[in-house]
């Protein structure tokens, strides 16, 4: 497979399937299987370039649940989008989970804890040449949230992308397979989360595609107060923002909007 810079050097949206009775805006909405399936081929045909397919939530005060559950749950739909040509991640801290999820077709792995999460996980990403997005995120979903400090939220952030990159080249994951993740609302301020948008720029230093995540996210409702099903405005607003400032991906729930957002940008952009 070509590096993930060049399949993906005009942008890309990576459309989020969470097939989980708990994600914080879609929890039990796609729990069945043909639905799942639905709603990820509709996401492609919307212009997702990937679908990102998660059996546990990370929202916070979320804790882990069992490798078998979580396969039960992933490992149909990524089977099922995967047989149709449907280019597939997998949203899992397990190395099990990911292993089983790459032997059925997907390419990519999106773990959240950066390969902290499992010791196999590395290996396993290696051994099959796959995708690896390394995201940042301070504590576990648990206690993330409980009053999260940096001296320098896009410094640190900086500096652990770079050292999780460095395990994960080590452990024999290929560079042109890496994307990086600031973590939008991962161990973050609603104020961290925007400084880390806001600054974005800074990580391309680092020298990797980026991924950003800000779908309906929190901080959103700081500025505006919005439940998450109506922060589809604010995502918006913070992705264009991304991809403005370096984003190559873009994690995004609501497909349609978003591609024709960036689409936009990009072709008012071009005539500057
Ligand atoms: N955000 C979520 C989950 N996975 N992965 C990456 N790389 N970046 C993110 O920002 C990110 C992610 C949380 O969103 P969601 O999947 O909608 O919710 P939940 O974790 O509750 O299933």
């Amino acid at each position: 497979m070509a590096p993930l810079a060049e399949r993906y050097a005009r942008g890309a949206l990576m459309g989020v399937l969470n097939v989980t009775p708990d994600s914080f805006s879609d929890g039990g909405a796609f729990a069945d299987l043909e639905t799942a399936l639905l709603h990820g081929r509709r996401m492609a045909a919307e212009g997702a370039a990937i679908v990102d397919v998660g059996g546990e939530s990370t929202r916070p005060g979320a804790r882990p649940g069992s490798a078998e559950l979580e396969l039960a749950r992933v490992l149909p739909v990524i089977a099922g989008l995967a047989a149709e040509g449907i280019p597939v991640s997998v949203d899992t801290s397990k190395a099990e989970v990911a292993r089983a999820a790459l032997i059925a077709g997907a390419v990519l792995v999106n773990d959240v804890t950066a390969l902290r999460g499992d010791p196999e996980m590395a290996s396993v990403i290696a051994d099959a040449g796959a995708d690896l997005c390394l995201m940042h995120m301070l504590g576990e979903p648990r206690t993330m949230q409980d009053a999260p400090t940096y001296r320098d939220v896009v410094a640190e952030v900086e500096s652990f992308l770079a050292e999780r990159t460095e395990v994960a080249v080590a452990a024999g994951v290929r560079e042109e397979r890496l994307v990086l993740d600031p973590g939008i609302g991962f161990g973050k301020t609603p104020e961290q989360s925007m400084t880390a948008l806001a600054r974005l720029g800074e990580l391309q230093s680092l020298g990797f595609p980026l991924l950003v995540g800000a779908s309906r996210k929190r901080f959103i409702s700081t500025v505006t107060p919005s439940e998450p099903h109506q922060r589809l405005g604010g995502s918006i607003a913070a992705h264009l923002l991304a991809a403005q400032n370096g984003a190559r991906m873009i994690r995004a729930h609501d497909v349609a909007e978003t591609v024709q957002a960036l689409r936009v940008a990009a072709a008012i952009r071009e005539q500057g």
